[in-house]
């Protein structure tokens, strides 16, 4: 059997593969220690391109192998913080008002594609097969093909899929859509972004689907592939574990001395306007508004470490959001209370369980969101004695998996206001039903049985040759 070579646009470290970064780098390095390979990607570094071209660069963790290329800043500007940020993310999250299309970046991408192609092709071997993640690597098979490479290629979409006609909004969607169908396997996060998929190669494409369940076999562009629906999950028990465990340190303590018995909603996001973090804080504000007997009763927590600071549009959101959570407070504060803290830096991930622990009401509204592992983690961090609720919008992909939770429409402030009264107030019994119906969804799917599945599915694929 042949190794798995796994391509990411940024490659975790080897220290952060032991835990400490989390969910998704510790389960996809669990299915490269069973089968051997190698984890290639962006190191995260902007070099120069003597440096670049010299790459990639080899760490050996037997029986792993991380290899890591440089990037230099055209290639960053064009491909990373151009078409993939500033183009692909805010379309494919339905947000075109704030997307630009250059020609130049989306040549950037292209390009820094084929070259991420050609500094792998030497570490492949025929029997391998290649699982390749997300918006940023598109064109990668199509240029892996063209280096000759006619291994088993899979894709996985982590973020939504947008419909045709959102999709169109971007001039060369025909190029990206044909780029996809080199792969020979695609996988989606739900039924929706898989469906939108398939509606774009039937009707823009002139392609055939036939559809068997959640699996399909597509022929387009003369090719022929097969998608899937692959939703992503968490290790749940191992995320409880770790929450309890860490209950009683001085962090929890801390903050729980801090509330005086105040009740407390938590949110951890990526500082990302597809989060809807703004129209959170309005919906909190409304709660505060419409029902007065919980002001001074209820702290919100956001957690929000800033990313991509670098594009326009997340410096926008983080500025927007200071404003709203600073104007919220002077509005409600009292001089021992604070409505919202609003932390806009990077917590230890075992510090945020205990926390999602410590809370009654997990608040996770994004506007359009591909799963969202932060409902999931929630959920698992849990005391199952005495659980919080789950306030979920129903544009997470998550939502479709957590029927325990309460779903909520993250433009409806009033809905939301309502949703968490309903949550602040809810009865032990309730909580621990809907608790336990979303732990079930949570081990049934869990992250292995994602990675799993993906990875026998991408192995019963036809070869090329
Ligand atoms: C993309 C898709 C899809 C957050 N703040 C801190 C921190 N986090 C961790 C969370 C969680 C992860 O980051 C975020 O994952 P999400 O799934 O919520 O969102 P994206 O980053 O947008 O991820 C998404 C995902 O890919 C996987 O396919 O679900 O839809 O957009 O694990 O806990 N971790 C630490 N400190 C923080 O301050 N340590």
């Amino acid at each position: 059997m042949g190794r798995l070579i796994v391509v990411s646009n940024r490659v975790a470290t080897p220290t952060e593969t032991k835990g400490s970064a989390g969910g998704l780098a510790v389960g996809v390095f669990g299915a490269l220690k069973d089968a051997g390979g190698v984890w290639f990607g962006w190191s995260g570094d902007v070099v120069s391109e003597s440096v670049a071209n010299a790459g990639p660069a080899l760490v050996e963790e037997e029986p792993v192998t991380f290899a890591t290329v440089g990037l230099t800043r055209k290639d960053y500007d064009q491909y990373y913080r151009g078409f993939s940020n500033a183009t692909l993310w805010p379309v494919f999250h339905y947000r075109n008002d704030l997307a630009r299309y250059e020609r130049d970046e989306y040549a950037g991408y292209r390009r820094v594609n084929a070259w991420l192609a050609h500094k792998l092709v030497k570490l492949v071997d025929p029997e391998d097969n290649i699982w390749v993640h997300d918006y940023h690597l598109i064109p990668f098979a199509e240029a892996l093909r063209s280096e000759g490479v006619a291994n088993r290629t899979g894709f996985f979409l982590h973020i939504p899929f947008p419909s045709p006609q959102v999709l169109q909004t971007i001039p060369p969607h025909d190029e990206l859509v044909r780029s996809l169908c080199c792969y020979d396997l695609l996988g989606f996060q739900t039924r929706n972004d898989q469906q939108a998929f398939h509606d774009y190669v039937a009707r823009e494409a002139h392609g055939k689907v036939i559809e068997h369940g959640e699996k399909a076999e597509v022929e387009a562009y003369g090719r022929k592939l097969r998608t899937g629906v692959y939703r992503i999950g968490v290790f749940p028990d191992e995320i409880a574990e770790q929450a309890a465990r860490y209950e009683s340190r001085q962090h929890v303590l801390d903050l729980k001395q801090s509330l005086e018995g105040r009740k407390l909603i938590m949110s951890v996001d990526r500082l990302d306007y597809s989060k809807g973090l703004v129209e959170r804080f309005h919906a909190f504000e409304q709660l505060l508004e419409d029902a007065p007997e919980w002001r001074g009763k209820v702290t919100l927590v956001q957690i929000a470490p800033p990313t991509r600071s670098d594009v326009a549009s997340y410096r926008m959101i983080r500025e927007e959001l200071e404003r709203e959570a600073g104007r919220i407070n002077g509005r409600y504060s009292g001089l021992d209370y604070t409505p919202i803290r609003y932390l806009s830096q990077q917590y230890d991930r075992w510090k945020l369980m205990s926390l999602f622990r410590e809370s009654q009401v997990g608040y996770v509204t994004p506007l359009h969101d591909g799963m969202n592992l932060v409902a999931k983690e929630y959920v698992a961090a849990q005391n199952p004695a005495d659980p919080g609720v789950l306030v979920l919008s129903v544009f997470a992909g998550a939502a479709a998996e957590l029927s325990g939770a309460v779903l909520v429409n993250p433009h409806d402030a009033t809905g939301m206001a309502e949703a968490l009264q309903q949550a602040l107030s809810m009865p032990l019994a309730e909580r621990q039903s809907r608790y336990e119906i979303n732990m079930a969804a949570l081990r049934r799917n869990d992250l292995g049985v994602w990675r799993d599945t993906f990875l026998s599915d991408l192995s019963n694929v036809p070869r090329l040759r």
